[in-house]
């Protein structure tokens, strides 16, 4: 059917990529808790550790990325994201490096209450967590890779949730240490400038046909999807901790 409809103009394929907001997972009952105030502190430290078996595989999400993609251009352009979590060193005269996103996201762990081997070790990471991250990196390495670009694209609505942890955290949970908010607050002008880029091929690339616009649609609902289990798979394992006790 879609093969005999005209394509969406951009600003109409635009508006039903981020008419998808309503399924993203700041909606979700665990990040509405979050932003609520009424987390415990054993379901905050949950998340940031669940947390971050995703961001220690965005990277290999990227590279994957990179391996498939035959344009110079795009290289170019998508190699930042690894650096951005990664890190660098910036200036090899004066030493002076970038730690990256994953060694902030560390520092996070420790504002909360963890410790750095609590993080690292990924041992407080639950089965379904690994099962969603992993279905987004296998996304990654197997569709073409215009596919895992656009599945980018729920950091259309990311700089929302990282404004609303900046602004929420520091009443709703003053026992945090302020200084772990970094990480949210590095990704609010990096998500805006990965946003715009991966838009912009998106709308590009998919508005060839309407079938291909559907199907950007498709794979956007597939990484909302994939967030929404995360939030469903850290929720459930907090549940778990609390009847079962410790992890085994
Ligand atoms: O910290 C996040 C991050 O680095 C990324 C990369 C991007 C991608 O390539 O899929 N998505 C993403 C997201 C990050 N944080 C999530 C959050 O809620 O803190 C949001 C998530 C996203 O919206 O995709």
């Amino acid at each position: 059917m879609t093969d005999i409809l005209a394509p969406w103009t951009a600003e109409e394929f635009e508006a039903q990529l981020r008419g998808k907001s309503s399924s993203y997972h700041i909606h979700h009952p665990f990040h509405r808790m979050m932003a609520a105030g009424t987390l415990t502190p054993a379901q905050l430290r949950g998340w940031v550790a669940n947390r971050f078996y995703y961001q220690i595989s965005i990277p290999l999400k990227d590279a994957a990325i990179l391996s498939n993609c035959d344009d110079r251009e795009i290289r170019r352009e998508w190699i930042q994201r690894i650096l951005d979590h990664d890190g660098r060193n910036i200036g090899a005269t004066d030493g002076s490096e970038d730690p990256g996103g994953i060694e902030a996201w560390i520092g996070l762990g420790l504002a909360v209450g963890l410790s750095r081997d609590d993080v690292t070790s990924l041992r407080l990471v639950a089965p379904a967590t690994r099962f969603a991250v992993d279905a987004y990196i296998n996304f990654a390495r197997r569709q073409p890779w215009q596919e895992a670009v656009a599945s980018s694209l729920t950091e259309l609505f990311a700089p929302h949730i990282h404004q609303q942890r900046i602004d929420t955290w520091p009443t709703q949970y003053p026992w945090v240490d302020t200084q772990g908010l970094q990480y949210f607050k590095q990704r609010l002008t990096q998500a805006r400038r990965d946003v715009e880029h991966g838009l912009r091929f998106t709308l590009a690339y998919f508005s060839q046909t309407r079938a291909l616009q559907e199907r950007a649609l498709q794979i956007l609902q597939f990484k909302l999807d994939v967030l929404w289990a995360l939030a469903d798979a850290i929720m459930l394992s907090q549940c778990e901790i609390e009847i079962l006790g410790a992890k085994p």
